[in-house]
């Protein structure tokens, strides 16, 4: 009898543990878009796009492979609109003896597969997804014990697993495990930011856009100018245009803000990688070449490999260690609901509205728009962990819940206390505007605090401090933040707080 083997829409990947072992004449690959996988949240655009294209384009590979593929394209009027739905009927059809499936991204779906076996009467085999670096039982294990979990100790343990940037000798290569403090440069537009790599939509792409524009024209984003690789092959190129052109000024602007430029240095590889045309692990070995041939430094080298190396299994590693709990964490007890400019991008805040804008374009921001403009305005304006969660997961295409729940809960909002991030990434205008050239171009003025025409940062960031005193007085890397406020007058400071609470009344208008 044959077994019916399930690929997910973020496992393309030819070598993915639920192949291993198959045979290709008689087990069934089933692969299916379905409305409950592309609407349990407001998804981007673009992100159905680029997976529902990628999706055709593997079954397309593993047919000329001589695999036997059911694939479901998507249709309102599909019988079976779930993953469950068509796994059942496939395995009455085939008189399946079992379903094997690597081990699903996200908590949801995983808890309903693990039920499949009762309610398909079949056995379901999951196996672990080894396209991560470390198991989820490696992390476990260095996580046993520690109070609070620290990703550059986890990311040295990483190098010294893959022996990625490591001298013969066993240390770290350049004398150092971390050059993150020569990663801070501004910007000013030389050297050139290269063009993003772009691949043209072919026909199966110009089908998928059409389907998406038609059915899920209410969703997040547009489908203009989609021009996302949807093959290993484009993937593998986007990559190497990266190491190319823009990894050796990676380093020096990753911190950058651009109020021209959405791309800036950055690879635009997470989409490929979260949705398995790239592997984590290959995309860093081809990346350390660059500086042991002298094409990259190592702050660019390093600052890149550690990205992927470090947080992207951290961040894997924390959402596997503490879910379900994790999702419900909100330990600053945060009440307001996210303004309605998050999806549209309309607010005279210039670094707001380009972000947001970008966002709604392209289906990406880089990661400091991400946590230093978004990310720090939901937190110093106290937004809902639940509905600033819920607006990452929808507008990235890079976005998946075990990655976008630990940076968005744990690094932005630290929602869970300091288990992930030793401090709240908070600031007030004066950093957008040291990372940026928004400021000049924006209608508040961040060398104001109190006016009406005041930064709204500014005032919020200093309520933020006022209102968890209790929460980071005692924070060691805050003590100078509450130094600093303590020693402003008492007229000052109510002055201040009573602009933050004029703005945090009337978000909506900002
Ligand atoms: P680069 O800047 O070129 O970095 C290289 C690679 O490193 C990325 O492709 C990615 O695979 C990895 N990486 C970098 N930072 C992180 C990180 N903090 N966590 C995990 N991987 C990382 N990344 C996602 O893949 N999906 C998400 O849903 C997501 N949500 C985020 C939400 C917030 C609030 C923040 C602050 C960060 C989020 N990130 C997320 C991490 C990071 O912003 C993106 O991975 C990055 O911007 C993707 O663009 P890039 O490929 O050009 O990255
Ligand atoms: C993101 C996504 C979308 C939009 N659609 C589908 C789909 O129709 N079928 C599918 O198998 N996967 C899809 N995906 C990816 C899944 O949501 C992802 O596999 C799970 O969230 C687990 O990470």
């Amino acid at each position: 009898m044959p077994n019916l083997i399930l690929i997910l829409g973020d496992q393309l990947t030819p070598n993915i543990s639920a192949l291993e072992n198959a045979d290709r004449n008689t087990d069934l690959v089933v692969m299916a878009e379905v409305h409950d996988e592309a609407s349990y949240t407001n998804h981007h655009k673009k992100k159905i796009v680029l997976v529902f294209s990628a999706m055709r384009h593997f079954a397309r590979q593993l047919q000329d492979e001589g695999w036997q593929v059911h694939y479901q394209r998507y249709h309102p009027d599909n019988t079976h609109q779930s993953l469950e739905g068509v796994v059942a009927e496939q395995v009455q059809q085939v008189n399946a003896e079992k379903v094997i499936t690597t081990e699903c991204g996200e908590w949801r779906l995983h808890e309903q597969i693990c039920q499949w076996h009762e309610r398909l009467g079949v056995p379901v085999e999951l196996r672990p997804d080894t396209r991560f670096i470390a198991t989820k039982q490696e992390f476990a294990d260095w996580a046993e014990g520690r109070k609070q979990l620290r990703m550059e100790f986890f990311y040295r343990e990483m190098r010294r697993k893959t022996g990625l940037l490591m001298t013969a000798e066993g240390g770290p290569e350049g004398g150092q495990w971390n050059f993150d403090a020569d990663n801070r440069k501004k910007w000013t537009g030389k050297p050139p930011a290269p063009a993003p790599f772009r691949v043209e939509p072919d026909a199966i792409t110009r089908e998928v856009i059409e389907l998406v524009d038609g059915h899920f024209a209410d969703h997040f984003g547009t489908t203009e100018d989609f021009h996302f690789a949807v093959t290993a092959e484009a993937a593998q190129a986007a990559l190497e245009h990266f190491i190319e052109f823009a990894l050796p000024c990676f380093g020096d602007y990753q911190d950058a803000i651009s109020d021209t430029e959405d791309w800036l240095f950055h690879s635009i590889v997470s989409p490929y990688i979260n949705c398995g045309l790239l592997d984590p692990l290959a995309v860093c070995e081809a990346a350390a070449p660059a500086w042991y041939s002298g094409r990259a430094p190592i702050n660019a080298v390093e600052g890149f490999i550690r990205q992927i190396l470090g947080w992207r299994e951290f961040v894997r590693g924390i959402y596997w260690l503490n879910m379900p709990g994790y999702a419900q964490e909100n330990r600053l007890g945060n009440t307001r609901a996210l303004p309605w400019f998050y999806w549209t991008g309309d607010t005279k805040m210039r670094c707001m509205h380009k972000a947001i804008d970008a966002t709604r374009r392209n289906a990406y921001a880089h990661h400091i728009q991400r946590l230093m403009v978004t990310g720090n305005f939901a937190l110093l304006a106290g937004i809902k962990p639940e509905e600033i969660c819920d607006w990452y997961l929808a507008v990235y295409a890079d976005a998946y819940d075990w990655v976008e729940l630990p940076n968005v809960l744990g690094m932005v909002m630290h929602a869970d206390g300091g288990y992930l991030g030793s401090k709240p990434y908070a600031a007030s205008g004066k950093y957008i505007q040291r990372q940026s050239d928004h400021c000049a171009n924006c209608h508040y003025s961040v060398n104001k605090a109190t006016e009406e025409d005041a930064c709204p940062f500014n005032a919020l960031y200093w309520h933020f401090i006022d209102r968890h005193r209790d929460d980071f007085a005692g924070n060691p890397r805050m003590g100078m933040m509450y130094r600093n406020w303590d020693k402003q007058k008492p007229e000052r400071r109510e002055a201040l707080l009573l602009r933050a609470e004029h703005l945090l009344a009337n978000l909506e208008q900002l």
